[in-house]
């Protein structure tokens, strides 16, 4: 394997950045330690034996694809996938009512007029950064959060069903990138940057004008998904992360120079961390010190603000990666091959204008070519994925202190090749106080020679690596497909979904609210009610069978169904699919769903479940009779 590796010339790892990396002046790295071998690639897989389960859920985004997936780690098997900024044909999410609703509520108005023609809804996303809701700086099992960088959104995904309940567009900021939950007291708040600058309001009235165009950073109440407060700032917004104190927050910005393409956002050598001062902005919005825009306060933190202070760091950082001694901020240089670490506890002077901005770093360990995300174990061990170099560097904080301030210590204390140029890494509860040290998944974007060729487009390639030992050890090799940014890797003890709906559940809200008026009962009744030409079908369903075996509407009918499953037994979903009309959605275990669609095709039309689930599930389907 590292044979492979020798040969992928440097050069091509290079022209990856083209001129970009040479123009930053990339340099050549000094003396570096040993670098592991991957010879001894094992699959993990064997570790965790056919029926036993994984110690870990994994939660991946899934990039342009708009999902979230569900691994089991160490066994890497992906278990579930949930559609979130994209439309899912297995569950129907994008076209039952219920999903529909949760994708359309949150939206702008004027978004929602946009879309009018268009179908409704966003049929796509780019889904970068999950993170779970903390309590007490841990995670809580509560909620999961994710950005969608393509159309500025935000979604909470409910950890007892593994469902998405809400989605919010972010209004005045474009193209939430950086996403973090607050871990201390809890979550509250979760930070989103809005990566790309615009002009405020973006509606046409400012165009060729990049001066005028704003970068937004917005705490987003995880509790009721409405947007706080926004701050405006100078620059980009790339990643963010919180403290462990519930006072900051960290952004870091590539493109200082305001610049609007690529020979521009890279000019300058340095750009910046911005460190937002929660407690200060909480005052200024209760002060009424902010302009409201699209209703929601927006204060002002370009430079010179109180609310803010900007870090110097190198040119175009990227990760943001608070560490779990609650004390230090690793800033990754991407285009340096350094990495800056701020210390949370000089931040207080920063704001008291008693040190310079860059007095709050304490080390600045150079570790290779393309530093871009830094995960954590219990031991003070950082591990930073170097994108050029297509490594992890394992070093250590304090030694990066010493070395700092003076001392001749080497931080770096292993190497590891990864397969080939990872993006974001994540270790095992890493970005919790309750990081254990046990894995680490490296995210690399090209998977080149590792599996057998599919055609021009290749699968992504996400590594395990054991690191309770002091060499770091690559135990498994698994494909991806687009394009999982980032994971987190979060204790099965902590996560405890129902196995089973609740019958009460409040996603189907609005078919409890047709029962209601109709004077139906849920799960029990089997009828059409008509009111002019919208007609809504009731039926439930228990395996093999739904409980109407036909029914009849008019040709132009406005026509709802709603289909309880009242099977309680685990692991037992049906489908309805509609043939021929484009229709399919998933009904768990207890579950309501409902589409409506318009019955224009006059025929004969066959409704099957599509969700395997008896010995008689071809069986189990009945005729919908479309009068002409
Ligand atoms: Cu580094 Cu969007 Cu987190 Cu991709 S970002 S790698
Ligand atoms: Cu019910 Cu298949």
């Amino acid at each position: 394997m590292s044979k492979t590796h020798n040969q992928l010339p440097q050069v091509t790892r290079r022209r990856l950045l083209g001129g970009t990396a040479g123009a930053a002046g990339l340099a050549s790295v000094g003396a570096l330690t040993t670098v592991s071998t991957t010879a001894n690639v094992a699959n993990a897989a064997a570790s965790v034996g056919p029926g036993d389960l994984d110690e870990y859920y994994g939660f991946w985004s899934s990039g342009q694809a708009g999902e979230v997936r569900i691994l089991g780690v160490p066994s890497m098997r992906e278990l579930m996938r949930i559609p979130v900024f994209n439309r899912c044909s297995a569950t129907g999410w994008g076209q039952t009512n219920e999903s529909r609703q949760i994708l359309t509520e949150g939206l702008l108005p004027e978004t929602r007029e946009f879309l009018k023609d268009k179908g409704g809804v966003f049929l796509n996303g780019d889904a970068h950064h999950p993170h779970m809701s903390f309590t007490d700086g841990t995670y809580d099992g509560r909620y999961l959060f994710i950005n969608d960088k393509a159309n500025t959104r935000v979604a909470r995904i409910r950890c007892d069903v593994m469902k998405v309940d809400r989605i919010i567009e972010v209004p005045n900021a474009a193209d939430i990138h950086g996403l973090r939950p607050q871990k201390y007291p809890r979550t509250g708040y979760v930070f989103a940057n809005g990566e790309h600058r615009v002009p405020i309001p973006n509606d046409g009235s400012v165009l060729d004008d990049p001066q005028n165009y704003r970068a937004i950073f917005s705490a987003i109440d995880g509790d009721t998904m409405e947007v706080a407060w926004q701050v405006m700032v100078d620059g980009n917004l790339d990643n963010c992360d919180a403290d462990y104190q519930g006072l900051y927050a960290f952004s870091t910005c590539y493109n200082s120079e305001e610049g609007v393409n690529l020979a521009e956002m890279t000019a300058n050598e340095q750009d910046w961390a911005v460190i937002f001062d929660i407690k200060r902005i909480e005052a200024a919005v209760k002060r009424g010190d902010f302009k409201e825009i699209h209703g929601v306060p927006v204060v002002d933190g370009r430079k010179g603000s109180d609310y803010t202070r900007y870090v110097p760091i190198s040119n175009s950082p990227h990760g943001c990666n608070t560490a779990p001694d609650g004390r230090h901020v690793v800033i990754n240089g991407k285009l340096s091959p350094t990495v800056s670490v701020i210390d949370v506890t000089k931040v207080p002077d920063v704001f008291a204008d008693k040190i310079e901005p860059r007095g709050c770093i304490v080390a600045e360990p150079e570790l290779g070519l393309g530093p871009l995300h830094t995960a954590f174990d219990a031991d003070g061990n950082c591990y930073t994925t170097l994108f050029l170099d297509s490594q992890v560097a394992k070093w250590n904080l304090a030694k990066a202190v010493e070395q700092f301030q003076g001392k001749d210590v080497n931080p770096i204390l292993d190497k590891v090749d990864v397969q080939y140029q990872p993006g974001h890494n994540h270790t095992s509860m890493g970005e919790t106080k309750e990081a254990d040290g046990k894995w680490l998944v490296s995210l690399n974007k090209f998977s080149k020679d590792r599996f057998i060729n599919v055609g021009p487009l290749k699968p992504e390639n996400e590594q395990l690596i054991d690191i309770t030992g002091d060499k770091m050890q690559i135990v498994h090799d698994g494909p991806t497909f687009a394009e999982p940014h980032d994971c987190i890797i979060v204790r099965a003890d902590v996560v405890n979904p129902r196995k089973v709906w609740d019958r009460n559940d409040p996603i189907w809200e609005n078919c409890r609210q047709m029962a209601k008026e109709d004077g139906v009962e849920l799960g029990a009744a089997s009828t059409i009610i008509r009111k002019g030409n919208k007609v809504r079908v009731y039926m439930f369903s228990v395996a093999p069978t739904f409980s109407m075996e036909k029914f009849t509407v008019k040709k132009g009918d406005e026509v709802t169904m709603i289909i309880t499953n009242i099977d309680a037994v685990d692991d037992l979903t049906h489908g309805f699919t509609l043939a021929n009309y484009g229709i399919a959605f998933e009904i768990g275990a207890q579950a309501t769903a409902s589409v409506t669609f318009t019955a224009d095709r006059p025929g004969v039309h066959w409704f099957y479940c599509q969700w395997f689930c008896h010995a008689l599930h071809m069986e189990m389907r009945g005729r919908m009779l479309v009068e002409a």
